[in-house]
């Protein structure tokens, strides 16, 4: 299958970490495309969920190696923290193997509009009817995806497709729609204010692309129910790219063969040279790290 080369690609709120993660979806995406510019736009890596509990299944780390991939064979990555991995925050101005950390950035479309780049959680204390966003970041949402993933799994034994509980809530619940036009709102103004002819979000999980005079506001949506990326085409469209979902059990599963071709050391040998000095250090049991046991 030939890749599809976009000019610049944006995609938030992965939350690899979160069982509910769409990790077979996203890593058939990234496989799937070229792209001079990726712009990781928040919540990449779901470090509360980490620490709730553990789980990181060889899917998730295919997901970094095909970023950090594109990141070697010269695709300029941006990673904009969010509010889930908000520590790395800290690296911003740093680079990680060809990954540049940066709090926001901008983006120069082809035909020289400049568009903030953002997560967008900075508004959560601006936007008045923040019930649906406290719902968002909290044990509740939590709930919510997983009643999702049994009326999907129940619908998936009656042959139907996919369906979002969550997204059908979003829409139907009045709070929750005041709260994403309140959100869209307040990033437009402020971008305005700051001289943008665009901004680019994440975080609501509400992938969509407005426009108004001189001004766009693109939300590339999420990997947990919408499976969609912002994309900048070859000749500068802007358009929201919907990925099929992709259950993990049904990925094929030489799907991620292109990844271990790859001409990199053994670990062994990367590791047998350097001289280490373990005084003071504290140290923990391989087997049980090699167990995929949390970390402490
Ligand atoms: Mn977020």
């Amino acid at each position: 299958m030939s890749k599809t080369s976009y000019r610049a690609v944006w995609i938030s709120d992965t939350h690899l970490g979160s069982r509910d993660c769409q990790s077979a979806a996203i890593n058939s995406f990234l496989k799937n495309i070229k792209c001079e510019y990726l712009y990781i736009v928040g919540d990449f890596i779901d470090i509360w969920q980490l620490k709730r509990k553990w789980h990181w299944p060889q899917d998730f780390n295919n997901v970094v190696q095909r970023v950090l991939k594109k990141a070697k064979k010269g695709t300029r990555v941006v990673y904009i923290p969010g509010n889930h991995d908000e520590s790395f925050r800290e690296y911003a101005g740093l680079d990680f193997g060809g990954v540049r950390i940066q709090k926001q950035t901008v983006h120069e479309t082809l035909d020289g509009r400049k568009l903030l780049v953002m997560h967008g959680d900075e508004f959560d204390a601006v936007v008045q009817y923040n019930k649906w966003l406290a719902v968002l970041g909290s044990a509740a949402y939590d709930y919510l995806i997983y009643a999702n993933r049994i009326v999907n799994f129940l619908r998936r034994r009656l042959g139907l497709p996919y369906w979002s509980l969550a997204n059908y809530l979003k829409r139907k619940v009045k709070n929750a729609i005041t709260y994403i036009h309140s959100y869209e709102d307040a990033l437009i103004a402020d971008a305005r204010k700051r001289q943008f002819n665009g901004v680019v979000c994440g975080h609501i999980h509400q992938p969509v692309i407005k426009e108004q005079p001189g001004f766009i506001y693109c939300n590339t949506g999420d990997w947990v129910e919408n499976c969609t990326a912002l994309v900048e085409t070859a000749e500068g469209q802007l358009e929201i790219v919907r990925w099929p979902l992709m259950h993990a059990k049904d990925a094929p599963r030489e799907d991620d063969q292109d990844l271990e071709e790859e001409d990199e050391p053994q670990p062994s040998e990367r590791f047998a040279e350097i001289p280490v000095n373990l005084a003071g250090v504290e140290t923990f049991e391989p087997a049980g790290f090699m167990n995929n046991a949390r970390p402490r």
